[in-house]
C-alpha cells in the first residue's frame, strides 16, 4: 500500500452505490461486482459509510450497533469476502466511525431508558422541565439540542437528530467502549478508519445559553478533544504508518487541526474541514443562497494550503461527499461545459498538498438531482428544513429553489452506472430516484469515451504516485490579477508544479511568469493551452498543470 501522501480515498455510499438483489437498496455484494471498476480507476482505499445495524434514521449514521452489519446491506461473510477481495486488488477499506452519538435504539441509550444508572452516565442526561431545556442550542437538522424523555424525567443531548443521542466522553467506561469497537475493526484487516463529526465529542463542563450564537463555540474543538484523540489513537495502535486515519472536523480552525494532524501529535493523519463549501452561505446561512464567492474560495484555500504546510499539518482535499451538493452544478457549468468544468475541478483539488477523496459518481461528473416535489427527498435535514424554512414563512417555491441547491440528496441519488431506466443501479424501485440525466452521464459512457471525466481523475491519481512534487511539495499562491482565475506552485527539491484553473466561462489570458516556456504541460482538461512566451490563454473553465524540474 501506498503512503497516504500518494494516495487517493474514494468514497462509497453504499446505499445508493449498487443493488445486487433487486430491493431497491444498494449493499456489500453490490460494492464487491464493483471492485474491478475500483481498480482502473486507480484509488487506494475505499470509505464506506456506515452500514452497520441501525434504524436508518440519518441513513447509518444513527448506529445500533457498532460491530454489525445491517440486513439492508448483507451479511459478516459479504463484508470479509469485499475486504479479502479489496485486499487482493490493493485496495484498503476505510470505516466510517460513528462516536459522537448513537442511535437511541443502542443498547446502552434502551438501558438508560430502562433506569440504569451506569448507561444514563454514557449519554448526557440533565435536568428540566418538558417546555425548558437546559440551554437554547439549536440541533444541526434543526430544533432544540435537546429532547426531553419521560421516562427518566430529564432532557438528553443530541446535536444531530432526536434519535442520534450525544455519548458523553467525559465518561472513561465510553472511551473503553469506543477502543474496542476500533480493535474488532482493526483486527479484521481494516488499514483505514473515518472519524464522525469527531471534533465535537468534548463537551463543555458548564451548560449555558449561547446568546451569539447556536451553541457551536462550546462544544466544537472542546476543552479535552487533543487528550481524547491522542487517548483512543494510541491505545488502538491507529498512529501506526500503515493505518490511515481521517477525522471529520466541525467548524473547526487551522490552529486546531494542525494538532489534529501533526505527526507529533499522534492523533490523525488527516482531517477534512468545510469552510471552502460555505463560500455560497448568504450570511453564513446553509439554507439562503447566492453565488458562490470566488474571491473568498480562493481565499480559504490559499490560507488553509499555506498554513498546514508550514505547521507540518496534513489536509483531506476535497469538493465532494454524501452531504454536500455535487460540485460541478455548485462551482461551475452543469450544461454545456459540465465535462471541462469536472475535470477543472478535479485539477484543483488533485494538484494540491493533502490527500484526495473522491466521491461516487464525482468521476463521471455527476450533476445535483433537480428534484422538484417534497416527495422526492429522503433526508432527515431536507425534510425537517422543509419544515422549518415554511414555518419562517418562506414561499413554497423559494423552499424548493434552497433545497434544489442545498439538499443532501443532491449526492444521493443513485451512481450512473448505464444510460437505461434506474441507470444500472438496480433491477427494482431505488430507494430515491436516479438523475433523468442518467442517459447521457453514466459510467459506460465515461469508460467507451478516452477524453473523459474518468480517464482524466484516473490520469491525475497517477500523477501523484509519479511525482514526488503533488505528494509531498510545499504550496504558494500565484497571485493574479485576473478575476476567477485559482493558481498555486508546489515545490520540492528542483521539481515544480503549476497549476491554473479558470472558474468562469471566459477565455482568460494569463500572463508574467517568464520562465513559462520551460515548463511542461502535464495535464489540461481541453485542447492545451499555447504557450506563447510570457502568455498563454485559458479556456472557458479551462485549467492546466504545468511541470518544471531544474537539472544540475
Ligand atoms: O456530518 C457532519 C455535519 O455536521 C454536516 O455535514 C451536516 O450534515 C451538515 O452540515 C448539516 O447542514 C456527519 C455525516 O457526514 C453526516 O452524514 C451525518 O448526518 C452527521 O455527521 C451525523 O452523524
Ligand atoms: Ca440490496
Amino acid at each position: 500500500m501506498e503512503s497516504f501522501k500518494k494516495s487517493c480515498v474514494y468514497q462509497i455510499y453504499p446505499k445508493s452505490f449498487r443493488d445486487s438483489n433487486g430491493d431497491g437498496i444498494g449493499d456489500l455484494k453490490g460494492v464487491m461486482e464493483k471492485l474491478d471498476y475500483l481498480k482502473t480507476l486507480g484509488v487506494d482505499y475505499l470509505w464506506l459509510t456506515p452500514f452497520f445495524l441501525s434504524p436508518q434514521n440519518d441513513n447509518g449514521y444513527d448506529i445500533q450497533d457498532y460491530c454489525s452489519i445491517d440486513p439492508l446491506f448483507g451479511t459478516m461473510e459479504d463484508l470479509d469476502r469485499l475486504i479479502a477481495k479489496a485486499g487482493e486488488l490493493g485496495m484498503g477499506l476505510m470505516f466510517d466511525m460513528v462516536f459522537n452519538h448513537t442511535s437511541t435504539s443502542h443498547e446502552w441509550f434502551q438501558k438508560a431508558l430502562n433506569g440504569d444508572k451506569k448507561f444514563q452516565d454514557y449519554y448526557f442526561f440533565k435536568e428540566g422541565t418538558p417546555d425548558n431545556p437546559p440551554t437554547n442550542w439549536q440541533s444541526k437538522f434543526g430544533g432544540s439540542v435537546w429532547e426531553y424523555s419521560e421516562e427518566v424525567g430529564k432532557h438528553y443531548l443530541h446535536l444531530f437528530d432526536k434519535t442520534q443521542a450525544d455519548l458523553n466522553w467525559e465518561n472513561p467506561m465510553v472511551r473503553e467502549e469506543i477502543k474496542k469497537v476500533i480493535r474488532f475493526w482493526k483486527e479484521k484487516g481494516i488499514k483505514g478508519f473515518r472519524f464522525d463529526v469527531i471534533n465535537l465529542v468534548s463537551k463543555p463542563s458548564a451548560w449555558e445559553d449561547d446568546e451569539e450564537g447556536d451553541g457551536r463555540r462550546f462544544y466544537t474543538d472542546g476543552p479535552r478533544i487533543h487528550e481524547y484523540l491522542r487517548e483512543i489513537v494510541v491505545d488502538t495502535g491507529l498512529d501506526a504508518d500503515d493505518i490511515i486515519t481521517v477525522g471529520e472536523m466541525s467548524s473547526t480552525t487551522i490552529d486546531h487541526c494542525i494538532r489534529y494532524t501533526n505527526p507529533d501529535e499522534k492523533q490523525f493523519k488527516m482531517c477534512f474541514n468545510f469552510h471552502h463549501l460555505k463560500v455560497d452561505y448568504k450570511d453564513g446561512d446553509k439554507w439562503s443562497i447566492m453565488p458562490f464567492d470566488f474571491e473568498k474560495l480562493k481565499k480559504i484555500f490559499h490560507t488553509w494550503q499555506t498554513s498546514m504546510d508550514e505547521e507540518n499539518g496534513w489536509n483531506a482535499v476535497f469538493w465532494c461527499n454524501h452531504d454536500q451538493p455535487r460540485a460541478v452544478s455548485r462551482f461551475g457549468d452543469d450544461g454545456m461545459y459540465r465535462k471541462r468544468t469536472a475535470k477543472m475541478l478535479a485539477t484543483v483539488i488533485h494538484g494540491m498538498r493533502g490527500t484526495p477523496y473522491i466521491y461516487q459518481g464525482e468521476e463521471i461528473g455527476m450533476t445535483n438531482a433537480n428534484f422538484t416535489h417534497i416527495s422526492q427527498y429522503r433526508d432527515v435535514e431536507s425534510l425537517h428544513y422543509f419544515e422549518i424554512l415554511k414555518e419562517q414563512g418562506r414561499k413554497e417555491e423559494e423552499i424548493y429553489r434552497v433545497l434544489r441547491e442545498r439538499s443532501r440528496d443532491n449526492s444521493r441519488t443513485p451512481m450512473q452506472w448505464e444510460a437505461e431506466e434506474q441507470a444500472g443501479f438496480t433491477t427494482g424501485t431505488p430507494w430515491i430516484g436516479v438523475n433523468e440525466n442518467c442517459e447521457k452521464i453514466n459510467v459506460r459512457e465515461s469508460l467507451a469515451d478516452p477524453d473523459s471525466v474518468f480517464f482524466y481523475y484516473q490520469k491525475l491519481i497517477q500523477l501523484r504516485k509519479h511525482y514526488s512534487v503533488i505528494s509531498e511539495g510545499s504550496y504558494e499562491p500565484v497571485p493574479l490579477k485576473q478575476k476567477g482565475i485559482f493558481a498555486y506552485q508546489r515545490s520540492w527539491k528542483k521539481e515544480k508544479l503549476l497549476v491554473f484553473a479558470n472558474f468562469t466561462g471566459k477565455h482568460q489570458e494569463i500572463e508574467g511568469r517568464e520562465v513559462l516556456d520551460n515548463w511542461e504541460i502535464l495535464l489540461s482538461n481541453d485542447s492545451a493551452p499555447k504557450i506563447n512566451g510570457k502568455k498563454f490563454v485559458l479556456d472557458p473553465f479551462g485549467a492546466v498543470m504545468l511541470y518544471s524540474c531544474e537539472r544540475a
